[in-house]
């Protein structure tokens, strides 16, 4: 069975209409997208899925950010998934990822950085179970 991620298009990226263009991407970088809704997460949602990071002086700003405007999710499949998805993505900030990457040509700051991706199997695992609970996983 191929890894997968949990992959979000941002609320930056979604007001920006770049959905069409970051899905081309995906699909061309060999990802199968096995998952695939759009949301408005509440403010506690978004502090839910970010939990990891509830003491981190971003916490706040981040998930006001996320609950900001509809988001996409999607559970992406292909080989090295987790590590090609952040490839793709690049750096965090979106000032120090590679040309090239979607955070470089799509993020504004490190706030805005236009994508969503898993660190590890785990915390896909956990961030899939999060948005897809018994439904449709
Ligand atoms: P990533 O999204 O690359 O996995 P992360 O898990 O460290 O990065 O942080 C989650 C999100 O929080 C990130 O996409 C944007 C925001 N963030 C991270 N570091 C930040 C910082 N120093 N200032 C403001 N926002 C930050
Ligand atoms: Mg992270």
């Amino acid at each position: 069975m191929a890894e997968k991620t949990l992959a979000i298009i941002k609320p930056d990226a979604v007001k920006k209409k770049l959905i069409g263009k970051i899905i081309q991407k995906i699909e061309e970088e060999g990802f199968k997208i096995s998952g695939l809704k759009m949301i408005l997460l509440t403010k506690e949602e978004a502090q839910g899925f970010y939990i990891v990071h509830k003491d981190k002086h971003f916490y706040d700003p981040l998930t006001d950010f996320m609950s900001s405007g509809e988001i996409l999710i999607m559970v992406l499949e292909r080989e090295n998934t987790i590590s090609h998805w952040r490839e793709v993505m690049g750096a965090t900030d979106p000032a120090l990822a590679q040309p090239g990457t979607l955070r470089q040509m799509y993020g504004s700051s490190v706030e805005r950085n236009a994508t969503h991706g898993s660190d590890s199997p785990q915390t896909a695992e956990w961030e899939i179970n999060y948005f897809y609970k018994s439904e449709e996983k």
